[in-house]
């Protein structure tokens, strides 16, 4: 397993979980995290043994937001001339599920990190936010687009406009988390979670993924055929033919991956 210098890694059997590791920063996310994050994810998803990701911070904090001390000198030619911080989309890519687990703060970029999860379960001291506004800036890693899509343009509008945290049981009624977790409990509820997800058939992870991704993208008619044709690639699966053979002889399925 490789090294990184601001993440920590750990598997547990088909899970592999991730930590961001700068806690003198409160995980504040500077190009090295992003850099990190983007070979850790590609070698998740290139490892055919490893099924579902955790992604967590530390108990005080997911991550308080981009590196506003990396960020303070940048004026715009620099920004603009060297596209800062535009390599999201390869995290955003790995096909395989992943889950972000938030304890703690959440704010700016730690926030639009979590929302890049296919889903965020938070613990009971979970804080979001989109605070930027306050530095005279504003979200830049989704925030202002994925907060808008989960919890409504009200509530999305207020939270960029004047910078408050929700904390995990308004996340919680907004549709911003999956669920809340007490937070002693939270690494061992995810990891929990994702073995379930690790122990499907892992075409049909993928697709389902896929599906659920595709309604954010397209809409509703072609969301639709788009589920459906996934649906008939799925029987063209193995492990379609298992899954079903072992429903009816009451038994549970082995998967091939094929
Ligand atoms: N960046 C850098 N350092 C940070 C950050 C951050 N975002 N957040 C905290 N730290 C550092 C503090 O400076 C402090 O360091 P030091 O000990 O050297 O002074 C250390 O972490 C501990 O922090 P605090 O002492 O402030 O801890 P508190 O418990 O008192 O407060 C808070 C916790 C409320 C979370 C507070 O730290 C805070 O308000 N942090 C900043 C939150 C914020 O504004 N986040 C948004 C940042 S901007 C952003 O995310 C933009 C994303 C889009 C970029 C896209 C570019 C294209």
């Amino acid at each position: 397993m490789a090294d990184y210098e601001t993440l920590l890694i750990e598997r547990h059997d088909a899970v592999t979980l991730v930590r961001l590791n700068r806690p003198q920063a409160l995980n504040a996310i500077n190009s090295q995290v992003l850099a990190d994050l983007t070979a850790a994810f590609a070698a998740y998803d290139a490892d055919r043994e490893q099924r579902c990701l955790v992604l967590t911070g530390s108990e005080k904090a997911f991550a308080a937001g981009a590196d506003i001390k990396e960020m303070q000198s940048k004026g715009f030619a620099e920004v603009f001339g060297t596209n800062y911080f535009a390599g999201w989309e390869r995290v955003t890519a790995t096909r395989k599920p992943w889950i972000a687990a938030v304890a703690g703060f959440a704010l700016g970029g730690g926030c639009e990190l979590a929302m890049m999860a296919d889903f965020i379960l938070a613990a009971d001291t979970a804080k979001f936010g989109q605070p930027e506004i306050k530095l005279a800036v504003a979200p830049g890693m989704g925030g202002s687009q994925r907060l808008t899509r989960a919890v409504g343009k009200a509530k999305a509008m207020e939270m960029c406009l004047t910078g408050r945290m929700m904390d995990a049981e308004e996340a919680e009624r907004a549709s911003l988390v999956a669920r809340i977790v007490p937070a002693a409990d939270l690494i061992a509820d995810a990891l929990k979670t994702a073995a379930t997800i690790a122990g499907m058939a892992p075409l049909a992870a993928l697709a389902n993924k896929e599906m659920v991704n595709a309604a954010f993208e397209t809409g509703l008619s072609m969301g639709l055929l788009f589920e459906r044709r996934l649906f008939h690639s799925l029987c063209g699966t193995e492990d379609k033919t298992e899954g079903m053979s072992a429903f009816a002889e009451k038994r549970a399925g082995v998967w091939t991956g094929r």
